[in-house]
C-alpha cells in the first residue's frame, strides 16, 4: 500500500526499535526516566524554550495549553480551519471551558488587526480572551506555513493585551526545513508551543508542549490529571530522541516528492490544485473530474494506493517516510488512468 492519507502512518525505523528496546527507563510520574528526561531537554533547546514535556498526542498537547492558560468563561481566539477548532472533538469547551472565537485567514495566518479587533473583556457581557492560537503549518490552508512577520506581529498584539499565545506546531519542523527558519524563531513568537513526534519525524507516538518553567510545572499536573502521566515511558520517548536527533532534515525529502506529485496532478484532466504546495500536504479539488471523491478513493484504494477525503470534492495526501519517487510516478500513473 502507498499510504498518502496522512504523516501519522509512519512506521519506526529499526534503528528505532532497536533504541526502544534498549531505552533506560523510570519512573516518569516521579520525573525519573532518564530517556524522556534527555528529550525534554533536548526539545526545549532546539525550541529555545525554559522547559518541554513529553505528551501522548498533539491533542492532548493543545488540550493541555489550553488548560493551563485559560479559565472556564473565557475565550480563545483561533482560525476558522485550524485543527483545534476542526478537529479536536471541542475539547477545549469539554475540558477547560472556553468558547472558541474564529477568525478566517489567508492560508492559515490570521490577519493581525482582525485578531486585534477580535480581542475582548472589558465589556461585562462579554467573555474575556484567554488565549491565542496559531497553526503551522497549517493543516486545512495545506500545510501553508504561516509566514513569520505575521506571527511576531500576533504576539505584539496579544503582549500588549497580556494574553498569552499558543502555536499548534504539529508540523513546525515542516515549516522550518522549507522556509530555512529556525523553529526557535517561530518559537519565540509564542508563550507555549505543540509539536508532533509523530508525523513526519517519524517516531511512533508523541507529541511536545514547551515553555517557561511555570508554564510547564502546571502542565505536568494537567497531563496527570488528564491520566497522561506515563511510567517506564523511556520506550517511547527512545524513538522520539531519534526523531529530533536524526530526521529532521529528512523532511525536505518529504517536500519534493510533495512537489513532484503537485507538478503531475495539476496536468491530469479534471484535477485543480485547491492550494499552494510549501510543504509535505497536497490538497485537490476534483470538482470538475468525471468522479466523486468516493468513487476515486476507492478506485485509488483498489491500485494500492490510500489518501483521504479533506471536503467535498476535496482529496488529501501527506507525503511522508514511507513514500518514494517511484511510489510518486506510480501514483500519477493510476490516477492518469483512472480519470
Ligand atoms: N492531524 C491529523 C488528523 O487529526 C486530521 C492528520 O492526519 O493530519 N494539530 C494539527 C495541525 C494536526 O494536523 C494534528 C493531527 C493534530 C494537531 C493532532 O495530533 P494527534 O493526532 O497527535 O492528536
Amino acid at each position: 500500500m502507498i499510504d498518502l492519507r496522512s504523516d501519522t502512518v509512519t512506521k519506526p525505523s529499526e534503528k528505532m526499535r532497536k533504541a526502544m528496546y534498549e531505552a533506560e527507563v523510570g519512573d516518569d510520574v516521579y520525573g525519573e526516566d532518564p530517556t524522556v528526561n534527555k528529550l525534554e531537554e533536548t526539545a526545549a533547546a532546539i525550541l529555545g524554550k525554559e522547559k518541554a514535556l513529553f505528551v501522548t498526542s498533539g491533542t492532548q498537547g493543545n488540550q493541555i495549553a489550553g488548560l493551563v492558560h485559560c479559565r472556564a468563561g473565557q475565550e480563545v481566539i483561533v482560525e476558522s480551519q485550524a485543527h483545534i477548532f476542526l478537529y479536536e472533538a471541542a475539547a477545549m469547551s469539554a475540558f477547560a471551558g472556553v468558547q472558541t472565537r474564529t477568525i478566517t485567514g489567508k492560508r492559515g495566518a490570521m490577519n493581525p488587526l482582525d485578531v486585534k479587533a477580535a480581542i475582548r473583556g472589558e465589556d461585562i457581557h462579554e467573555p474575556e480572551t484567554g488565549l491565542i492560537c496559531i497553526e503551522n503549518t497549517h493543516n486545512k490552508a495545506g500545510g501553508a506555513i504561516v509566514p513569520l512577520d505575521n506571527m511576531k506581529e500576533i504576539y505584539r498584539i496579544a503582549q500588549e493585551h497580556h494574553i498569552p499565545v499558543h502555536l499548534d506546531g504539529a508540523r513546525l519542523f515542516n515549516a522550518s526545513v522549507a522556509s530555512g527558519i529556525p523553529v526557535s524563531d517561530f518559537a519565540a513568537c509564542t508563550d507555549s508551543v505543540q509539536f508532533c513526534l509523530s508525523k513526519g519525524l517519524g517516531a511512533p507516538v508523541g507529541s511536545i508542549i514547551a515553555g517557561a518553567e511555570e508554564f510547564i510545572a502546571k502542565a505536568r499536573k494537567w497531563r496527570k490529571r488528564l491520566g497522561g502521566g506515563l511510567r517506564q515511558v523511556g520506550v517511547l520517548a527512545a524513538p522520539g530522541l531519534i526523531a529530533l536527533n536524526e530526521n529532521i532534515d529528512r523532511l525536505f525529502e518529504d517536500h519534493e516528492n510533495a512537489k513532484l506529485l503537485a507538478e503531475g496532478l495539476v496536468n491530469i484532466s479534471g484535477i485543480e490544485l485547491e492550494t499552494k504546495v510549501e510543504t509535505n500536504i497536497i490538497i485537490i479539488n476534483i470538482t470538475k473530474a468525471n468522479k466523486t471523491t468516493e468513487e476515486l478513493l476507492n478506485a485509488l484504494y483498489e491500485n494500492g494506493i490510500a489518501a483521504g477525503a479533506f471536503g467535498p470534492n476535496l482529496i488529501r495526501f501527506v507525503t511522508n517516510n514511507g513514500v518514494t519517487k517511484n511510489d510518486i510516478d506510480k501514483v500519477l500513473a493510476v490516477i492518469h488512468n483512472i480519470l
